[in-house]
């Protein structure tokens, strides 16, 4: 037992090393603002809005995405399409009504582009990636034009591209040649959207037909991959890609099947992703923008089911990386996190992976209120 001066002396000196301690870790926090690889929900709007100021173009009445920093090419059919599933992630965080617009001038310019079915399109994948964008915008708007045009190309697509062949599942292209994950997990989410939008049962079976198909076909459940394609000979195409490692996890989520979705979400985690990294798709062709389609929908089964312990700490290490990867001349990220974006030519596509998964991951940092 220590004499009683003693203690009374000793309370002040804890006190003032705590104090210090205090000052060290408020400096640390302060200082670590400005340097560490945290992003904000400003880095996420900072991120749309460069991405928009070097690819969107204002026509005749609507809009589209430029494919890349050279030249007036517009984006591909399914990658315009994917971005604008990128600017329903970005207005779904940020809820500003002039992302709304963007949507709704893109859809003219798309219409405009592509007319208002697209029979003359082989890939029914393309048909179904834009049918999902459209539904969404219908679920978030109510604005039945959206909602008629994915209708009716579902519809068509649909009707053209699913058989019983192979025991079920969508063809990849009109020449039926394979049935791919990318048709068939699209195909799925397209449908169970349209159930929602609609009302309407039988989308609602066309999803759970099409999951279960794909589950049984393309899913191995001892380690949760996605294999690409089969053929029409029933040749497997084993190889596994983000884009349909999310699909699957999506169309799983919303249908009910959590222990689909969780092996599909760690195998992209764990056996895809190098030192915690999502492989980079390339930037100019199809791949640039698949990790963006694979963590939109990975991220919405974590926060529809509490997987935030599992899942977060490795998005938010990939969207820190993406944040961190950005160019400064102009704010792109190219999708090779964490490699730092080279100077020169950009592609849209390949640029559009970075703004996703800056809207659809939570910030690792508040807006500090001064920062406004
Ligand atoms: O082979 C398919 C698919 O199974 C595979 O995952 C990817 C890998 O390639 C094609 S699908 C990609 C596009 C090909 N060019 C035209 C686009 O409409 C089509 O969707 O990249």
């Amino acid at each position: 037992m220590k004499p009683k001066s003693f203690q009374n002396l000793a309370r002040p000196w804890t006190w003032r090393i705590r104090g210090v301690w205090i000052v060290i870790s408020f400096l640390a926090v302060s200082c670590g603002s400005f340097t560490a690889l945290a992003f904000t929900s400003t880095d996420a709007d900072t991120l749309f809005e460069a991405h928009a100021k070097a690819f969107y173009q204002k026509a005749d009445g609507g809009a589209f995405y430029l494919k890349s920093t050279e030249g007036n090419k517009p984006a591909d059919f399914w990658t315009e399409a994917e971005q604008m599933e990128m600017v329903l992630d970005t207005y779904e965080r940020s809820t500003n009504p002039q992302q709304l617009v963007m949507f709704t001038n893109l859809f003219h310019g798309f219409l405009a582009e592509h007319s208002r079915t697209w029979r003359h399109n082989p890939y029914n994948d393309d048909i179904m990636w834009m049918v999902i964008a459209l539904t969404r915008a219908h679920l978030l708007t109510g604005n039945p034009e959206f909602l008629a045009v994915a209708r009716t190309n579902f519809d068509l697509c649909y009707e053209r591209a699913a058989s019983t062949n192979l025991g079920g599942g969508l063809w990849w292209k009109v020449d039926v040649r394979s049935k791919n994950a990318c048709v068939n997990g699209p195909g799925s989410i397209a449908a169970f959207l349209l159930g929602r939008s609609t009302g309407k049962a039988d989308y609602f079976t066309i999803a759970t037909n099409l999951f279960q198909w794909e589950r049984a076909t393309l899913f191995d459940p001892a380690t949760g991959r996605v294999s690409d394609n089969i053929n029409e000979n029933g040749r497997m195409g084993r190889f596994a890609l983000t884009y349909n490692q999310g699909t699957f996890v999506g169309a799983a989520n919303f249908l009910g099947y959590t222990n689909e979705a969780r092996l599909a979400a760690l195998y992209t985690m764990n056996r895809m992703s190098r030192d915690g990294y999502l492989p980079s798709g390339g930037e100019s062709g199809d791949g640039g923008g698949f990790n963006g389609i694979g963590v939109r929908w990975i991220a919405r089964y974590m926060k529809d089911r509490g997987e935030q312990a599992t899942f977060e700490p490795w998005l938010q290490k990939n969207a820190e990386a993406a944040w961190q990867a950005r160019r400064p001349a102009d704010n792109l990220s190219n999708g090779h996190w964490p490699q730092p974006t080279p100077e020169g030519r950009r592609y849209s596509w390949g640029c559009s992976s970075a703004v996703v998964i800056l809207q659809v991951v939570h910030p690792t940092e508040m807006v500090k209120p001064d920062a406004k």
